[in-house]
């Protein structure tokens, strides 16, 4: 605020703040020149680091760079907390147990477009900004796509201005990090808190208490009405920690608000009481556990307490900061679904429709219909999956004891729904046995997704083939019941992120081509449709691939030790390792081509020269995953050291992929593997990144892929394999895989390679599990690809070796892309499911 009562704003300049306003906008914007910045800096590198620019370390540097970058957003962030406090707009609540932020610098520099200024007010103090954004780690507290994919949607609600908070939590530890010790994968911490993170803001001072366990009581209230009472055990405290969501260039900033468990005063003073210090200590070493550390494994629930507690921990901080400290305490709750939507980011935060029941019918005594009505208007629900082992059920003892009164909720939410279905289909128990949200097989338990899909408003899939599979396989009788209920919602990913920072070479060209607009409205990359035709657009679309190729090959060589050649293509696979990604099929593919140059039925010099690159963390349980990455490295040794293969077969298979490599990893790919069983893979997320950085895609029928295969032309993606269907057929027929390495030379000499120990130094024990996985279960169907799988490869070589028709196809990819913008995705939850308004 100057003397005049103005906020200023780096990107928009003064603007008048009316007085009732005035005390709360104490902030100010540093001014956004170099020498402002400059002063910024020092200042913080002085006063907040204590230390002198002579002395610091690299991480002094960066954190005082990172809370200067703050400062130009704060003014604005604390304008949109006013606002959502003062005016009566519906915010999104987006619940979600993951978000895979990346690094923070970076965006908050793009979004709030100083990167020019920090650059030269750097390099005035003799520093490089490239130096300090390496000192960043980033926040990987996620698995993979659906953690991601909750950063872009926040991304893109701040950038169409729409309010919304992100809920989540505060793990300590997220993803571990991944290392290879002989090849094998040994998990590591991730420290990420270690240094401290100058980008979280703690807030004490709005906690909120969390119990567990314990019993329930009914008791007849003041009034006459008999109630229920949830008699806790134990509880801890959730304290929140914000984080800014800038928009890009707009003046908006969002709120992610992630929890941290902390002990409470009361539960130490009992035990401490009770004099046992030591126990007491431990006791609050086990209330913070609860956000200590992020579960690695994103398809197999493993039923754990400490997963549910997770759940319940940050659901119900969640719920109750919105409902009593974003919203008066005394706000009229029947007016909630005016003000809140919550969307539930797969089954991880459905026990918030019990705690929501809860809320309001024992603490703020409503009738039950009236609650359960306005739960139903605040709730949607968002599946990933297709793997029926990937739902969430979660035991019922379990469940009872650890949250008595919500289990007690869910049964009589079951029980009414139940008697609906029975009046819809009077004598027809098996359908009520199917639909029933608790069920009685193998073991007592709370079926998540049907509890989510009967409290929610509208429940969608996350591209087209999957909302359909999920209307026709997952839930049927559901969609049978209220068609209406489902929709599609089709993935996105910021455009901010995985183009515009991480290809700047690829942003140059097109904004230059088309000007900068495509960068919040990217259908306008469909301007760039023309240019697939100019020949010296297509050669300077190569310039720009081979740089980022370039630039891919330094990375790997000082991050891993990798020596690469630029030239030849770059075939790349980067995702969880998992059966039904196939991952095996891709190795499958490396090990013919290595096959047919060793055995001299193919000159190396006949072969399309490839690097292929894989990226993997596999859950630390999922023994076959952890097998396969080993098969991965030893297939790599073998290539890279054999010299007949050099400049010609190259296998990197750098460690711990994260959002950070895939940001240098993606704009420098040629060759996109999309390569899951069809009908496994909800979506996809990495698709879309690559096809917007001009790769090509090899890929199935499945998930997103089919979409991107309309969009783009099927002259400009290779697809092959069993369709969903087919696959659904061969698997009723049953399925044989041996059958198909009887039939396929080629695919017999690959697997008996394996078998034999070619990459295992001669012995035959050490991949001989991977091998008769493939060969007598093969539960997703690799060795039914395999031929067509190879077939499509021939056509990808044949079309690489006419590099002109190929960038066509590559320019023609990006072009066609715009409709994979998460802004997109955020436009159609509004229009279809959320409702809501942009503030101005
Ligand atoms: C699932 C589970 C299951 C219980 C154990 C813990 C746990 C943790 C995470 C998950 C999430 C797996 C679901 C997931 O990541 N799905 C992916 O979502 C992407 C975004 O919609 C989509 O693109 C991918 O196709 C889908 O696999």
């Amino acid at each position: 605020m100057d003397d005049q009562g103005y906020v200023i704003d780096p990107v928009k300049g003064p603007r008048s703040v009316p007085t009732h306003e005035r005390a709360l906008e104490a902030v100010r914007a540093p001014a956004a020149d170099v020498d402002g910045f400059v002063r910024e800096f020092l200042r913080e590198l002085n006063f907040g680091q204590g230390v002198s620019l002579a002395r610091a370390t690299v991480n002094d540097q960066y954190l005082a760079l990172a809370r200067t970058v703050r400062h130009y957003l704060m003014a604005r962030w604390l304008e949109a907390i006013a606002h959502q406090r003062r005016e009566p707009v519906k915010a999104v609540g987006y619940l979600s147990a993951e978000y895979l932020l990346g690094r923070q610098l970076d965006n908050a520099l793009l979004a709030a477009d100083l990167e020019g200024v920090v650059t030269d007010g750097l390099a005035q103090c003799g520093l490089s900004l490239d130096t300090l954004r390496e000192q960043e780690e980033e926040p990987g507290l996620g698995n993979g796509g659906l953690g991601r994919l909750a950063a872009c949607f926040i991304d893109s609600l701040a950038t169409l201005s729409v309010p919304c908070i992100g809920y989540g939590i505060r793990y300590e530890y997220g993803i571990f990090r991944q290392t290879f010790v002989d090849g094998r994968q040994v998990e590591q911490p991730d420290t990420w808190l270690a240094l401290g993170s100058p980008w979280e803001f703690p807030h004490p001072e709005s906690s909120q208490p969390v119990n567990f366990a314990g019993h329930t009581e009914t008791f007849v209230d003041d009034d006459g009405s008999e109630r229920t009472r949830w008699v806790p055990e134990w509880g801890v405290i959730g304290v929140p920690y914000n984080y800014m969501v800038p928009g890009y260039r707009n003046g908006r900033v969002n709120t992610l608000r992630l929890w941290s468990a902390q002990a409470t005063k009361a539960f130490d003073l009992s035990i401490f009481n009770g004099g046992d210090y030591v126990d007491a200590v431990r006791a609050q070493t086990f209330a913070e556990n609860i956000s200590k550390v992020l579960y690695p494994e994103d398809s197999t629930p493993q039923g754990k307490e400490l997963r549910l507690q997770q759940q319940y921990f940050f659901v119900a901080c969640s719920l109750a900061d919105f409902m009593f400290e974003v919203l008066d305490k005394d706000f009229d709750l029947t007016r909630l679904p005016e003000r809140i939507v919550f969307q539930l980011n797969d089954t991880h935060p459905v026990i918030a429709v019990p705690e929501m029941m809860r809320l309001l019918v024992d603490v703020k005594k409503l009738p039950w219909d009236q609650a359960w009505e306005i739960t139903r208007q605040c709730f949607n629900y968002t599946c990933h999956t297709l793997l029926p082992e990937a739902l969430e059920v979660w035991p019922v003892d379990l469940l009872r004891r650890l949250l008595p009164r919500h289990y007690e909720i869910i049964d009589r939410i079951n029980a009414e729904f139940l008697a609906d279905v029975r009046a819809r289909f009077p004598g027809d128990e098996m359908m009520v046995r199917r639909m029933s949200i608790i069920s009685d097989y193998p073991e007592r338990g709370v079926r998540m997704a049907h509890l989510a899909t009967v409290a929610s408003g509208r429940v969608n899939g996350v591209a087209e083939l999957h909302s359909q599979l999920l209307r026709d396989k997952v839930l049927p009788d559901f969609s049978r019941i209220w068609p209406e209920k489902f929709t599609n919602v089709t993935n996105g990913v910021t455009p901010r992120r995985f183009l515009r920072h991480a290809n700047p070479s690829l942003s140059g060209l097109i904004t230059e081509a088309i000007g900068d607009g495509w960068v919040t409205d990217l259908d306008k990359l469909q301007e760039l449709e023309p240019l697939a035709g100019d020949a010296s657009f297509r050669a300077r679309f190569r310039e720009v691939k081979r740089a980022n190729k370039s630039r891919l090959v330094n990375l790997l060589r000082e991050r891993d030790g990798y020596e690469l050649p630029v030239e030849p293509m770059l075939d790349v696979m980067v995702k969880r390792l998992h059966e039904y990604k196939r991952q095996s099929l891709k190795l499958l593919h490396i090990v013919t081509l290595y096959d047919r140059i060793a055995s001299g039925r193919v000159a190396a010099s006949q072969i399309q020269p490839r690097t292929f690159v894989f990226g993997a963390k596999a859950a630390p349980g999922y023994w076959m995953a952890k097998e396969t990455i080993h098969l991965i490295n030893a297939v790599a040794s073998t290539v890279n050291s054999d010299p007949a293969l050099e400049g010609v077969l190259h296998v990197a298979f750098p460690a711990n992929y994260n959002v950070t490599l895939a940001e240098t990893l993606i704009p420098a790919a040629d060759l996109s593997e999309q390569i899951s069983l069809a009908g496994k893979e909800a979506s996809g997320t990495g698709n879309m990144k690559f096809a917007l950085n001009g790769a090509l895609t090899i890929g199935t029928d499945d998930g997103a892929n089919v979409e991107i295969r309309r969009l783009v032309g099927e002259d400009n993606f290779f697809l092959f394999g069993l369709l969903e269907p087919e696959v659904a057929d061969l698997s009723a027929q049953g399925y044989v895989p041996s059958s198909f390495y009887e039939s396929d030379d080629e695919l017999k000499r690959a697997l008996d390679l394996i078998a034999a120990g070619a990459f295992s130094g001669g012995n035959p024990d050490t991949f001989a599990p991977v091998v008769s996985n493939l060969l007598h279960e093969d539960r997703f169907m690799a060795l039914a690809d395999y031929r067509a799988y190879l077939d499509a490869q021939a056509r990808v070589d044949a079309a690489y070796a006419d590099q002109d028709a190929w960038s066509r196809s590559a320019i023609l990819n990006v072009a066609r892309c715009g409709f994979f913008s998460s802004d997109r995705s955020m436009r159609d939850y509004i229009d279809r499911i959320w409702h809501t308004d942009p503030v101005s």
